[in-house]
C-alpha cells in the first residue's frame, strides 16, 4: 500500500509529507527508510521546539537559579522514540507512519544509536537530563560531539575487533547549529605580567561551535538543552600556504583543530594520559563557561551573584579544569581578587565521583599541564598553597610527584561533592577523600543514582508499562513512587498472569530476533540470565563464565538431574587496551562454542555473546531478561545503574552486597533477592590471607575443576594455553577474588534455579520487584541534587 491509498492524511502525516518533500527534497516514490525517518523526526522535532521556546522564556523571566551539568559523556542513544513518548504522540506516530505503508518498527530502528559515552557515567548523564526537564528545572548539559562515538564491537573468531562509529555520517536529526555561540579556546603560549595582572597569550586557538539538541521531559511540559561542542579551526585556510599551492599543508590546522572532538576516547578507567585528552577536557569546559558567563552577564549585573543564579555539576574530574578557568575568568579577566574569585568558583561548582579504581583516578603530569595550559598550571599551585595555608596541620596537596591529582582540585574546588550510592559514598569518605573530608566534614553528600522511568520502563516495556497502567492508572510514569500501588493489587491472579505473559513475550520477541540477527535460536521457555556492562575484572564476568563451566561439566555428569533451563546472555565491551578484558571476552565466546554444540547439555545451558551492546541492546534485553547479574568484588562498583533498570522491569537479582545492590535489596526485600559473596570490609581481610585463591580451589572441587578444564584448552583445543593468563590470575593473585567468591556463588544459583522452577513464586517475586523499585527514578535522584547542591527550584508547580 502506499500512502495514497490511505485514508486522508492527518495533520502529522501532512507534516511528515511537508519535511518530505521541503526539508528533504524528495518525492514519496524515491524516499528511502531514512527519507522518511528524517521527515518524522523533523516534523516531531517542530512539536519540541514549541515548549523549548515557552521554557527558556519561563527560565529567563523568572530569573531562576541554572543548573549546568558539565558532561565528557552523554549516551543518548536514540532519540526519536523517547521523544514520541514524553510527547504522548507515539500512537499517533505509529498510526501516521503506518498509514503512509511504513513500518514504524523499522523507522524507529533506521535511528543510529549516538553512543557519545563509555558505560554508566555518561547513561547516567543522559537520564539526568531527560529528569531535569521533567521536573523543569532549568538546566544546559554541556559536553563534546564526537564524530565518532564509542567504537563498534564485531567478533572474529570469538575476538573483539573494533570498528569506528560512525553516528554522524547521516545528519544528525535532532540538532540545532548555533554558528553564533561560538568561542575561542587557547592552548600553550606563555603569561606575562602587566600592570600587575597575569597576561596569557595562548600559541594557538580553536573555535568551539555549539550544537543544540532540545531535550523534553515527560509530557512536553519543559524542555531543557544538550549543548554540545566542535572544533573548528580559527581560520580553516592558511592562506599563504595555499597561495604558495600547498593545499594539504594549507588544511593542515583545520585537520588538528577538528581532532578534538573527533573521537571519544574509549577507555574508561586508566586515564590515557594523552595530550589530546586533556585538550579535549579543557576545550569543552572553557568554551561551557565562557558561554554560562556570557548567559549570566546578559541576565544579571554583579558577577557576585554568581553563586546564587548559577549551578555547575562536575561529572567526575573529566571538566575539573573548570575550577581554575572560572578562576581565571573571574581574577585574571574581570579583575577580582583572587580570593574572592575562589571563593565564588567553590561556591558555584560541585563534583560528583564516580569510581574508587585508583587507576582510574585522574592525575595529570605537571609539565604536560604547564606546557598546554600555563596560566591554570600557575592557578592551581597557588589555590594549592592556599588551601595548605588554610589547613596547616593536614596538607593534602593537589601536586605532588610531579602530577596535578585532577580529585583533589576537584574536591577543593566544589561546595560538595557527591558518591553515586550510599556504600560509594561511605567508601569516598573513608578511601580517597579521608583527609579531605577530616577538614571538610560538611562537603561530602550521597546522591544515589537513579535511572529514567520513561525510557526505561514505559517506552522499552510497553507490555509491562501496559498493564501497570491498567492497574493504578499512569500516573507512575512521572511518580514512580506510585508503583508501590501494585502491591495490593500482587494476589489477582489475572495481574500475576498478566505480568508472566508480557516477560514470555519479551523472551519470545528477543528470541526471534536473536535467531534472525545471530542464527542462534533460544527456548523462551528457560530462564533469561543476562549480564550486559564493560567488561572489567571488577565486573567480573569472568566469574560468571566460571559458574557456566561449572554447571556445564554437573549436568555432564547427570544429565537427568531435573536441571533448570538456562541461557547465559552477556553483552559488553572492552577497552581496546586492556587485555585480560578482551581474554574474557573470547573465552565467553569459546564456551558458548563448545556448550551450545553438546547436545547432552544444551537443552539446559546455552550461552550467547551479543556483539556490540549498546543503549539500543539494552532496551531489547532487559525487557525480557529474569536473572540480572550484579556480581562485581564488593567495594569496587560506585553504583550500577543497569542493576536498577533490571529490578524496575521484573528481574531478580544475583548480586553482591556492592554499590546500589545494597539499597535495591533494602527496597525489594531480601527474600525478592539472590545474595551471595563477601561484603567490602570482608574483601579487604580477605586479600590479606595468603594464597586465598589457593584455598578456596582446594576447598570446591567443582570451582577446582572448572578451572582446570580451562586451562587444559576444553574450550580453545586449537590454541591450548590461550586461556593460561586467566587462569595463572585467577589461581595467582586473584585480586578480584573470584575464587573466594565462587562457592557461595554456586550456591546462590542453585537457589535462583529452585525459585525459578516455582513459576508463580517466581512471578511474585519479579512483580514486587517491579512495585517496589519506584525510589530509583532518576527523578528522585535530581529532587536531591536540587534540594541538597544546587539549590535549584522547579518552575513548574508540584514537580
Ligand atoms: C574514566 C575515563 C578515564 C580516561 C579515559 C576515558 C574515561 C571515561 C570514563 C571514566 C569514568 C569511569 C567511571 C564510571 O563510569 N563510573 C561508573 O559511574 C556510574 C554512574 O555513577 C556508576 O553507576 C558505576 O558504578 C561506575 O562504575
Amino acid at each position: 500500500m502506499t500512502y495514497q491509498d490511505a485514508r486522508p492524511a492527518t495533520g502529522l502525516q501532512d507534516a511528515i509529507l511537508r519535511h518530505l518533500t521541503y526539508t528533504i527534497g524528495k518525492d514519496t516514490a524515491h524516499a528511502t527508510l531514512h527519507d522518511w525517518r528524517m521527515a518524522l523526526s523533523y516534523a516531531v522535532r517542530d512539536k519540541i521546539v514549541d515548549s523549548w521556546f515557552v521554557s527558556t522564556r519561563t527560565a529567563y523571566e523568572a530569573g531562576a537559579k541554572r543548573v549546568y551539568y558539565l558532561s565528557m559523556e552523554f549516551l543518548i542513544g536514540r532519540l526519536l522514540g523517547d521523544a514520541l513518548v514524553n510527547l504522548r504522540f507515539d500512537a499517533e506516530a505509529k498510526a501516521a507512519v503506518e498509514g503512509l505503508g511504513l513500518s514504524f518498527d523499522a523507522v524507529l530502528h533506521d535511528e543510529p544509536d549516538a553512543a557519545l559515552g563509555n558505560g554508566g557515567l555518561g547513561r547516567l548523564a543522559a537520564c539526568f537530563l531527560e529528569s531535569l526537564s521533567t521536573l523543569a528545572c532549568p538546566a544546559m548539559g554541556y559536553g563534546i560531539r564526537y564524530e565518532h562515538g564509542l567504537f563498534r564491537q564485531s567478533f572474529e573468531d570469538g575476538r573483539q575487533i573494533e570498528q569506528p562509529e560512525t553516528w554522524l555520517q547521516q545528519r544528525h536529526a535532532w540538532e540545532f547549529e548555533r554558528p553564533e555561540a561560538m568561542y575561542r579556546v587557547g592552548f600553550g603560549g606563555h603569561v606575562a605580567d602587566q600592570d600587575d595582572r597575569a597576561v596569557w597569550t595562548p600559541a594557538e586557538a580553536v573555535l568551539a561551535e555549539a550544537h543544540d539538541t532540545p531535550v523534553v521531559g515527560w509530557q512536553a511540559r519543559w524542555t531543557n538543552t544538550l549543548r554540545l561542542w566542535g572544533a573548528r579551526a580559527g581560520d580553516p585556510l592558511d592562506l599563504k600556504r595555499f597561495n604558495h599551492g600547498d593545499y594539504v599543508g594549507a588544511a593542515a590546522a583545520e585537520m588538528l583543530a577538528r581532532s578534538i572532538s573527533r573521537v571519544l576516547y574509549p577507555d574508561d578507567t586508566t586515564p590515557a594520559g594523552k595530550e589530546l585528552r586533556l585538550k579535549q577536557e579543557y576545550f569543552f569546559t572553557a568554551a561551557s563557561l565562557h558561554d554560562i558567563l556570557r548567559r549570566f552577564d546578559s541576565e544579571h549585573g554583579d558577577i557576585r551573584a554568581l553563586p546564587d543564579k548559577v549551578a555547575i555539576q562536575l561529572n567526575d574530574t573529566h571538566p575539573a579544569i573548570a575550577g581554575p578557568e572560572l578562576v581565571r575568568l573571574l581574577h585574571d579577566e574581570r579583575g577580582l581578587p583572587f580570593d574572592e574569585a575562589v571563593d565564588l568558583a567553590r561556591r558555584t561548582l560541585n563534583y560528583t565521583n564516580h569510581t574508587l579504581l585508583p587507576e582510574a583516578l585522574e592525575k595529570w603530569p605537571v609539565d604536560l599541564m604547564r606546557h598546554l595550559l600555563p596560566r591554570h598550571m600557575m592557578l592551581i599551585d597557588r589555590i594549592d598553597a592556599d588551601h595548605a595555608a588554610h589547613f596547616p596541620a593536614r596538607p593534602t596537596p593537589i601536586v605532588a610527584d610531579g602530577e596535578v591529582n585532577m580529585g583533589t582540585l576537584s574536591f577543593v574546588m566544589a561546595n560538595r561533592v557527591n558518591g553515586v550510592s550510599a556504600l560509594h559514598t561511605e567508601l569516598v569518605k573513608q578511601t580517597v577523600f579521608a583527609d579531605l573530608h577530616a577538614l571538610h566534614p560538611e562537603r561530602i553528600v550521597n546522591q544515589t543514582n537513579g535511572v529514567t522511568p520513561r525510557r526505561w520502563l514505559h517506552a522499552c516495556n510497553p507490555r509491562l508499562s501496559g498493564i501497570i497502567t491498567g492497574a493504578i492508572g499512569e500516573g507512575w510514569v512521572g511518580d514512580l513512587e506510585q508503583l508501590s500501588g501494585l502491591e495490593p493489587h500482587l494476589d489477582d491472579a489475572g495481574l500475576q498472569d498478566a505480568i508472566a505473559g508480557a516477560k514470555r513475550a519479551n523472551k519470545v520477541d528477543l528470541s526471534n530476533w536473536v535467531s534472525a540477527t545471530h542464527g542462534v535460536s533460544l527456548d523462551p521457555d528457560a530462564m533469561f540470565d543476562v549480564q550486559i556492562k564493560r567488561i572489567h575484572e571488577y565486573k567480573r564476568q569472568h566469574l560468571n563464565i566460571l559458574e557456566a563451566v561449572a554447571l556445564w561439566q554437573a549436568i555432564r555428569a547427570n544429565p537427568n538431574a531435573g536441571w533448570t533451563p538456562r541461557v547465559k546472555i552477556f553483552g559488553g565491551k572492552a577497552a581496546p587496551g586492556y587485555v585480560f578484558a578482551k581474554k574474557i571476552i573470547h573465552l565467553i565466546n569459546d564456551v558458548a562454542r563448545v556448550l551450545n554444540a553438546d547436545p547432552v547439555t544444551s537443552p539446559f545451558l546455552k550461552v550467547v555473546f551479543l556483539p556490540n551492546y549498546n543503549v539500543t541492546l539494552a532496551e531489547r534485553l532487559i525487557p525480557a531478561s529474569d536473572l540480572s547479574e550484579q556480581v562485581s568484588t564488593a567495594g569496587k562498583e560506585a553504583s550500577g545503574t543497569g542493576n536498577m533498570k533490571f529490578a524496575l522491569n521484573g528481574a531478580l537479582t544475583v548480586g553482591t552486597l556492592d554499590g546500589a545492590n545494597v539499597e535495591i535489596r533494602d527496597h525489594v526485600g531480601a527474600e525478592n533477592f539472590f545474595l551471595f559473596g563477601m561484603t567490602a570490609p570482608e574483601v579487604v581481610a580477605r586479600r590479606a590471607v595468603p594464597d586465598h585463591a589457593g584455598q578456596a580451589i582446594a576447598a570446591d572441587p567443582r570451582l577446582a575443576a572448572a578451572l582446570e578444564a580451562i586451562h587444559q584448552g576444553a574450550f580453545s583445543s586449537d590454541d591450548p594455553n590461550r586461556y593460561h593468563d586467566i587462569t595463572g590470575n585467577l589461581r595467582g593473585p586473584d585480586y578480584f577474588l573470584v575464587c573466594s567468591d565462587f562457592t557461595d556463588y554456586w550456591r546462590a544459583q542453585r537457589a535462583v534455579d529452585a525459585a525459578y522452577r516455582d513459576g508463580a513464586h517466581w512471578t511474585r517475586m519479579a512483580a514486587l520487584n517491579t512495585a517496589r523499585s519506584g525510589w530509583f527514578s532518576s527523578d528522585r535522584t535530581i529532587r536531591g541534587y536540587m534540594a541538597d547542591i544546587w539549590g535549584a527550584t522547579s518552575l513548574r508547580p508540584g514537580a
